[in-house]
């Protein structure tokens, strides 16, 4: 698959890093994440006894291990019901129809069938050196995607640097220090044990999970130049001036419908650790920073530089809350959901889940699930626009892997074609709607993740994916959608019944639903014309998008978040649905429909400033594509605001913990990825048919630089900009073809040749 890749030429740039000077003591806000793809690990720092805690991505409870009468949550015949609901719903009796859709159309599962994602386990690494550390530092480097821990005690220098090598699918924990010292490792996993083993220098632990049998084995491989033993259960290392730590896991599930299980994942860890055999830790580092520093060097984003680099990572925050203007510290907010996407999500890893692949419990908030109504699609909107289009594919892949399962939920809930998903999903195929109707019934779930195969072929311009992978998956979600709306009394097509997520109530037209399906459709049309293929469907599909009921504008200006008009302005729910068609949505734009745009205006407004992390997050979007630069950054800001709180808050409660990770609370990775597209959506959009420079550039981003955003089309771009004005821009292109930009009131029209580069001046005047 080609794309876009590194045409940017490195800015001599600082280091980017978050930094602290005392180890971490909890989990959730304090320790740093470092991860390979598959496996997601936090340290903490400490020096007389390390703790890391890991888990792979696949390790899961529940499924069809877990009871035989595990069915995927499907409620066989469930359909029968719909034509009673929708007569209930158009006679206005929402209470009854809201009633038999909680009996009748909720995802039918026993307590923990539908699983939850798990911790494997904690290492505790204890080191006989110890006392009152000179010079600690915990850091974790963006710029190498590697985490470190140095300190000083009685004179002797330590050192540990831990990273995670995607190609080589393994965990590297290095610990040096300048005198010999012992350490004694002991490994820790809340599951059952079934074989524990240490040969030559490697130790392995087999277990299981216990409800549902899924198996896994996880192995550490120790370098040492000093003793290797196993005793009491420990590993110890006497007399060693360095260990590195090699750790593999995997576990025996399979992404295969109905049994989702198989894997050898015992040839899997040996072949991964026959690799290292021969291999030094210097060569399995450099492996590593290639790969890394391959995807995370493409962007460059400069935003003024504050010399605020001495200043501790959670201190720093805490002056930015306090007022302190620190470009530095957004454009490592920015750079850290990169960071956090290389090392969670890799072609052949497990898609982000809620915490990405961060989970130290067998009991993580909301399972630690793949939640389609919002959360799962906002993990991935930074991955194309800021060129890391690769970490995308594991989503694709999760997709085609529910297809069928979903067609099994479309027929036995609605009897209709195609696939859907509903809220909340497992490894497992489970695409019921959940076993709650106000929060669980959202079958635009499918439709919605569609957008991304699109737009991923829409920045890429990779035909062989279109065919492949992005259309199959959009035009099976197209038939559901086709099948499932009805048409109302004035001839409109709605879907009913519908729910806008987890606000109001059973409806017979949800705005969201509408505006998700009119995205599906014109997609499809516009990849049956790339592809030339299905005119019958593309006609269809053409004929439903223009049926689909239209936004509409409400009695208090606002856009409707229903059919009725019946929104509350004074209503500041966490969810703005609604406004899905003005992002990431591209059905509202300020320029094409001003009145519903100015509409999503009062909407938002309406909502206020507040919110949950994720919540905070998309309103960084929205209010860039309303071209409001001032107050996509004041939203974003907030998005920084030190939280300590592990609790969970549904209302007002969103920021950063210390570690920089979102806090909904508690920890969710959506906040963190929401807000780094929201930057790169303030400075480049490319939705409308154009591309356009700085959009929304607050004005306390006086001056910077960004290199290698993407933008549709496969155009790769810098920008340049002072005085809050565009200085110069540079538009490269893998693919070749016509690209028209616009800054402010100025617009060009350019065509590139495959691989051809163009600078525009700050009038747009182009030079080669
Ligand atoms: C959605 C949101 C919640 C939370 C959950 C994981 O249901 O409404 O705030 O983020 O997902």
């Amino acid at each position: 698959m080609t794309l876009p890749t590194c045409m940017v030429e490195p800015i001599q740039r600082q280091k980017s890093a978050l930094w602290y000077n005392q180890p971490a003591k909890e989990w959730m806000t304090e320790a740093l994440p470092i991860g390979n793809g598959y496996m997601g690990a936090m340290f903490f720092g400490g020096v007389e006894k390390e703790q890391i805690q890991f888990t792979d991505g696949s390790l899961w409870s529940g499924g069809p291990g877990s009871s035989p009468d595990y069915n995927f949550g499907i409620r066989e015949g469930a359909w029968k019901n719909l034509s009673e609901i929708r007569k209930l719903i158009s006679n206005g009796q929402l209470k009854e129809a809201d009633r038999l859709a909680s009996k009748e159309l909720t995802g039918k599962i026993a307590s923990g069938q539908f699983g939850a994602q798990q911790t494997m386990g904690d290492l505790f690494i204890s080191v006989e050196d110890s006392g009152v550390p000179a010079n600690y530092k915990r850091e974790l480097d963006l710029n190498k995607g590697e985490g470190s821990v140095s300190y000083e005690i009685g004179g002797s220098k330590y050192k540990r640097t831990y990273f995670g090598d995607y190609p080589a699918k393994v965990m590297v924990y290095n610990f040096t220090g300048s005198r010999k010292t012992s350490y004694s490792i002991l490994f820790q996993s809340p599951h059952k044990m079934n074989s524990e083993n240490f040969a030559d220098g490697i130790y392995s632990f087999q277990g299981e999970v216990k409800d549902n049998g899924m198996e896994f084995e996880c192995c550490l491989k120790f370098d040492s130049d000093g003793k290797v033993e196993f005793a009491n259960g420990k590993i110890v290392i006497t007399d060693a001036k360095n260990i590195t730590i090699y750790q593999v896991a995997a576990t025996d599930y399979t992404m295969e419908y109905p049994d989702y299980k198989g894997a050898d994942y015992i040839a899997e860890n040996k072949n991964a650790l026959d690799r290292l055999k021969g291999k030094s830790y210097e060569e399995v580092r450099k492996e590593h920073l290639n790969d890394y520093k391959g995807l995370f060097s493409r962007v460059e984003l400069i935003l003024g530089d504050t010399h605020r680099d001495s200043v501790p990572t959670d201190r720093r925050l805490k002056e930015y809350a306090d007022g302190t203007i620190d470009p530095d510290l957004e454009e490592l907010y920015f750079q850290y959901s990169r960071y956090l996407m290389i090392s969670a999500s890799r072609e052949g890893t497990m898609p982000l889940n809620l915490q990405g692949k961060w989970n130290n419990s067998t009991n993580p908030p909301w399972t630690c699930d793949y939640h389609m109504n919002i959360n799962e699609e906002m993990l991935y909107w930074p991955a194309e626009v800021t060129n890391l289009g690769e970490c995308h594919l594991p989503l694709f892949t999760y997709m085609e892997s529910l297809v069928e399962p979903g067609k099994n939920s479309a027929k036995e809930f609605f009897n209709a074609n195609g696939w859907i998903v509903n809220t909340m999903n497992n490894p497992f195929g489970y695409t019921s709607p959940g076993w709650g109707f106000p929060w669980g019934f959202f079958p635009g779930g499918a439709a919605w993740l569609c957008q991304h195969a699109w737009e991923h072929y829409d920045f890429n311009r990779d035909k062989t994916f279109l065919q492949e992978t992005a259309y199959p998956l959009m035009k099976e979600a197209a038939l559901f959608w086709m099948d499932y709306m009805v048409e109302d009394k004035a001839g409109y097509l709605v879907s009913c019944p519908s729910y806008s997520p987890e606000h109001g109530g059973i409806s017979g037209g949800a705005t969201m639903d509408h505006e998700i399906v009119w995205d599906l459709m014109n997609n499809c049309v516009q990849a049956c014309e790339v592809l030339g293929v299905d005119n019958k469907f593309k006609q269809k599909a053409m004929a439903v998008r223009d049926k689909i009921l239209p936004p509409r504008i409400g009695s208090w200006g606002q856009l409707q978040e229903w059919k009725e008009d019946v929104d509350d302005s004074t209503n500041t729910h966490r969810h703005v649905s609604h406004l899905f068609a003005l992002y990431p949505g591209k059905q509202i734009t300020v320029e094409h429909t001003p009145e519903l745009s100015e509409a999503a205006k009062v909407s938002l407004k309406g909502r206020g400033d507040g919110g949950t992390g994720w919540s905070l997050a998309w309103k960084v979007n929205f209010w860039a594509r309303l071209k409001d630069g001032d107050h996509a950054y004041k939203l974003f800001r907030r998005l920084l605001r030190p939280v300590v709180n592990q609790r969970t808050d549904m209302v007002n409660g969103g920021g950063s913990y210390s570690n920089l990770l979102c806090a909904h609370p508690p920890f969710q990775l959506d906040g963190n990825m929401g807000g780094c597209a929201g930057v790169a959506e303030m400075l480049l959009q490319s939705h409308d048919g154009y591309v356009e420079l700085l959009p929304a550039l607050p004005g306390n981003w006086k001056e910077g630089e960004i290199k290698g955003l993407v933008a549709r089309g496969g155009f790769v771009v810098e920008i340049k900009w002072q005085n809050n004005q565009l200085v110069s821009a540079k538009i490269s292109s893998h693919k070749g073809g016509n690209c028209p930009i616009k800054y402010k009131d100025k617009n060009v029209n350019i065509t590139l040749h495959p691989g051809e580069e163009l600078k525009l001046d700050n009038q747009l005047k182009t030079s080669l």
